[in-house]
């Protein structure tokens, strides 16, 4: 959890870096004590568990494998959605939860490549919560799906912390970023099972050393599957899909 903006399930605050008015804290002393903090926190992430237990419960009962996608905004999150369920269109049966803080733009692009679509704007909120996922899920025939993809906020920290009931956290990493992200944000490289590093047609217009990610990735996370991708030309991508037949699809 970010522990700046005390980020919350169910918490939908106005917080600035700057001049803040923490509206939501005691007057007087704008922030409060570090040991309440902690409490808090600790108190939110148990109430998202028990949330994403639900979740987790739904999701097997209905046969239905989830995979929540994070990363920084503009990695390509929606650009790789769109590719995989056209790919995989009347192969996996396909549906997507979409998080933005506003806008329903990444909602239209699932949309138009055919496959259902909830979306959940979060407001300030800087993660999806077990919450607001179990109620999106509500939306879709879950039984008649194999596969379910919850697209999260754009955001490399907070959703790190907060378990949807996902089966696996997937993180997309592009080659515009600079290799060393995995370093910097070991919560999430750690929590996430795949990592999908996209843009690899920017390869030789970027300074970024592959060997040298794949090395700090599995420094965080020993286990973490890598698949080099590019959702634009189409690269890699087969080995993606190869990862995703062996796991939903319950219809074949
Ligand atoms: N060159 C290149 N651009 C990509 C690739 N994937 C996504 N993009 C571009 O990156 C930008 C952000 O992509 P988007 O899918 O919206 O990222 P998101 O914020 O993570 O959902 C868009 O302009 C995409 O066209 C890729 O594999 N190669
Ligand atoms: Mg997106």
């Amino acid at each position: 959890m970010c522990t700046t903006c005390g980020c919350g399930p169910d918490e939908h605050h106005d917080h600035d870096h700057g001049e803040g008015h923490h509206h939501h804290h005691h007057e007087g002393d704008p922030r409060p004590h570090v040991g309440t903090k902690i409490a808090v926190e600790t108190d939110l992430l148990a109430k998202n568990r028990r949330f994403a237990e639900g979740n987790r419960q739904l999701f097997a009962d209905q046969g239905v494998f989830v995979l929540n996608l994070v990363s920084s905004p503009g990695s390509g999150k929606t650009t790789i959605l769109e590719r995989t369920l056209r790919d995989l269109a009347g192969e996996i049966r396909s549906a997507v939860i979409e998080g933005d803080q506003q806008t329903d733009n990444d909602a239209r692009r699932i949309a138009a490549a055919g496959v259902p679509v909830r979306q959940i704007n979060t407001g300030a909120g800087c993660h999806l919560d077990a919450h607001m996922v179990g109620h999106a899920a509500d939306h879709f025939d879950l039984d008649s799906l194999d596969l379910l993809f919850i697209e999260n906020v754009g955001n490399l920290v907070c959703p790190a912390s907060f378990d949807l009931g996902e089966h696996h956290k997937v993180v997309v990493l592009s080659v515009t970023e600079g290799e060393d992200k995995p370093l910097k944000y070991p919560q999430m490289f750690h929590a996430a099972d795949v990592m999908l590093l996209n843009k690899v047609d920017l390869l030789p217009h970027v300074d970024f050393d592959v060997a040298k990610c794949r090395e700090m990735a599995r420094r965080v996370n020993p286990a973490i599957t890598i698949f080099e991708v590019s959702s634009r030309s189409g690269e890699g991508m087969e080995a993606w899909y190869g990862w995703l037949r062996e796991r939903a699809g319950k219809s074949r």
